[in-house]
């Protein structure tokens, strides 16, 4: 077994005896307590600093095997990123079920209260590679696996309910117009540009979508402030084989929250792991996220009776019309150890399925499920991937599945095939898998169901479902967008197919582009209805009025008051947030009580982007230095126009007098000590989203 390489302790660095070689070169030799470095083939290895060579200055030998070795392997460490959802993050966790659902469905997981399974669950966005940045506008996936006693679970959803096609034959078109085109390699991890929307434009199916994707939830906060979705309708089965459909949430118990999209935009700058960081950052503190499962059960009778069709994955069965049932509770506890084992080498899979649960026949989940597997054998290489920690069932399995590639888990004895005579099984159980008998004929054809046909009447549903300030961020972000598309014609198409969405909506956009208002797209059915709003859709109606989870980041420098810092840290910590310092030097800074601090951040790498709200704590020596210092007037410029709380002393005012901010109900000065928990009651209300429309005139 190879030993796992050893820990560093603590922050100090490892102390190991250094020798130089004949070259200058650094050579750090094995103590007693430090395992000797080898080859794989468990060579100890005397110089891993020079290749073999004919002479100190001669051409280095093919002899060399230690060197052959380690270039090898090293040529090899990649393997294909995923062609979707590339970028992507992990934890571990547990699901923890509230109480027995057997009535309901034979899945082990849910047969007994306060039961806790093994999860890991991977976040991603879809589009970019695997070096793009987090803040894309983009759909986030949010992909569960969970270990069950009765086999792997997983679902492989996202965090937006509703999907862009109704059948997965379009998913290759989809992904392709999505992402960079082909002739330049440009522009990843965006969808503003024409190849895009051209394919939007021309697919009226992914309207209702377009208007999520131009919401608030594409550009989440954090992947612990979003919801998430199984999006297609599932069954779930009981022991007497009854049915009941179901479509899985997942919902944060933070509440939902999301950034502004030039927050999102400088982000991607300031720090383009914000979300890795974020999720490390929180799991590695001990401040778990946590998710609540809620199922919504329906059955044929509701089916019939909705007016969209359940197999419909463009479509939502709003929250109002049937209830969701919170049945349990998703905790990540445990950052992973090694990226590649675990994050990267993890393969989800929507046919990944346990008795009691069982697929409908969705079109779009239908081919997911031929996807996945095939996709897993050419990214991990080998139908072996099963055997690898991360994706093996953590409950006894038995197969007669042998060999392959990378076969590391073989099977001992005789028998590889059954039914067989030797009596030492696996056997069939009666407690196996079975599918749901339901019944399905019809005439081969490539068709769909007809009220797959109403592409608008869920968007407008959606769109006034949102608060006015969310829906000036959806209109927005179609110009933006469309303002990055090249091609005239694209943009109005997108805006004719806006006018059966909602007529003021697309007369903003068509202004904000600057263009006629087109006339509306000709629906693929005539009747568009005017559902009632879902109020649940809104994300700024549903704050949580708390500041839970959030980071305060206070600007300081010496002299700062030492009280009224240790006053908001305190009120901070009171309501579960986050602090972070950020001073002229990162070494730090020393406080009005003459005592020394380290800072978290130097000003120029700690912009406000990454801080929920700040304050500013300068004495007037600091003040004066800032002022003069362009990311220190940024600091409060752009905590001011992204709508963010500010507190500030009388000392600092001259930095936000500089920085054109001009105080309203979001600025607060501290008096004293006694304001600290005054103003972060003020943050629990997340943003000042009053100061908006006073800060975007165009
Ligand atoms: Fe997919 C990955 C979610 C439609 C084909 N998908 C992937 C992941 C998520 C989703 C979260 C990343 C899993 C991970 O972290 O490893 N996909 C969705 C959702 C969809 C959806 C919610 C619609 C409701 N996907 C979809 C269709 C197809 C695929 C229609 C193909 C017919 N998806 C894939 C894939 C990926 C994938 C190519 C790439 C990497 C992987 O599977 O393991 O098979």
């Amino acid at each position: 077994m190879a030993d796992k390489h050893p820990e560093l302790k603590s922050a100090e660095l490892a102390d190991a005896s250094i020798h130089r070689g004949p070259g200058g070169e650094t050579h750090q030799v094995a103590s007693d307590d430090m395992p000797a470095l080898t080859s794989r083939q468990g060579i100890p290895i005397s110089d891993n600093q020079n290749s073999l060579k004919t002479g100190r200055r001669g051409p280095t030998l093919m002899e060399d095997f230690l060197f052959r070795e380690k270039i090898f392997h090293f040529d090899h460490e990649r393997i294909p990123e995923r062609v979707v959802h590339a970028r992507g993050f992990g934890a571990h966790g547990f699901f923890e079920t509230y109480e027995s659902l057997a009535d309901i469905t034979a899945a082990d997981v849910f047969q007994r209260a306060g039961e806790r399974t093994p999860a890991f669950v991977r976040f991603s966005t879809v589009a970019g590679n695997k070096g793009s940045s987090d803040l894309a506008r983009d759909v986030r996936g949010f992909a569960v696996k969970l270990y069950t006693k009765e086999g792997n679970w997983d679902i492989v959803g996202n965090n937006i309910p509703v999907f862009f096609i109704q059948d997965a034959i379009k998913f290759p078109d989809l992904i392709h117009a999505a992402k960079q085109e082909p002739d330049r390699g440009f522009p990843q991890a965006q969808t503003a540009h024409d190849n895009f929307w051209d394919f939007i434009s021309l697919m009226p199916e992914s309207i209702n979508m377009a208007l999520w994707i131009m919401s608030d939830r594409t550009i989440p906060r954090s992947f612990r402030f979003m919801e998430g979705f199984g999006v297609h309708t599932f069954r779930l089965i009981n022991a007497d084989g009854k049915s009941t459909y179901v479509k899985f949430h997942w919902k944060p118990k933070l509440g939902m929250q999301s950034v502004v999209w030039n927050e999102a935009v400088k982000l991607n700058g300031a720090d383009p792991d914000f979300h890795r960081r974020d999720l490390w950052d929180a799991i590695q503190a001990g401040d778990y996220p946590e998710w609540e499962l809620g199922l919504q059960l329906f059955d044929d009778a509701f089916a019939d009776e909705f007016e969209f069709d359940i197999l419909d994955a463009t479509k939502i069965i709003p929250e109002e019309r049937v209830p969701i049932r919170r049945v349990g509770r998703l905790v990540l506890d445990r950052t992973v150890d090694n990226f590649f084992a675990e994050t990267e080498q993890v393969a989800f899979h929507t046919a990944n399925i346990v008795p009691g649960v069982d697929f409908t026949n969705d079109p779009l989940l239908q081919g997911r499920n031929f996807s996945y597997l095939d996709t897993q054998l050419k990214r991990l290489g080998t139908t072996n991937f099963t055997d690898l920690p991360i994706n093996a069932p953590k409950c006894p399995f038995h197969s007669f599945t042998q060999d392959g590639h990378m076969a590391f888990n073989n099977p001992r004895g005789r028998v590889n095939y059954e039914p067989n005579s030797w009596g030492t099984g696996p056997r069939e159980t009666p407690k196996g898998f079975r599918s749901f008998a339901a019944e399905d004929a019809g005439e081969k054809r490539r068709a769909r169901g007809e009220l797959f046909a109403d592409h608008y009447s869920q968007a407008r549903q959606f769109y006034v479902s949102q608060s006015e300030i969310e829906q000036t961020h959806i209109k927005d972000a179609f110009v933006f967008e469309l303002s990055k598309v090249e091609t005239p014609a694209i943009r109005a198409r997108v805006v004719s197919h806006l006018v059966n969405v909602d007529k003021t909506l697309a007369q903003m956009v068509a202004d904000g582009l600057g263009i006629k208002l087109p006339a509306a797209a000709e629906p693929a059915r005539e009747v568009i209805t005017d559902l009632p709003p879902s109020p649940a859709l809104s994300i700024v109606n549903n704050a949580p009025g708390s500041f839970k989870g959030r980071k305060l980041g206070i600007l300081v420098s010496d002299g700062a008051d030492a009280k009224l810092l240790a006053a908001l840290e305190a009120a901070a910590a009171q309501q579960g947030a986050m602090v972070e310092l950020i001073a002229p030097k990162v070494g730090g800074f020393t406080a009005s009580d003459g005592k020394q601090r380290p800072a978290k951040q130097k000003v120029n790498g700690g912009p406000s982007v990454l801080y929920d709200a700040v304050a500013v704590l300068l004495s007037q020596e600091g003040t004066l230095q800032l002022q003069q210092e362009a990311t220190a007037r940024d600091f409060v410029a752009d905590a001011f126009a992204h709508a963010k709380f500010i507190a500030t002393t009388k000392e600092a005012a001259p930095l936000l007098e500089k920085a054109g901010v001009e105080p309203d109900g979001g600025v607060m000065s501290l008096g004293g000590p006694k304001d600290a928990e005054r103003f972060l009651e003020l943050c629990a209300q997340l943003r000042f989203w009053e100061r908006e429309p006073k800060v975007h005139a165009v």
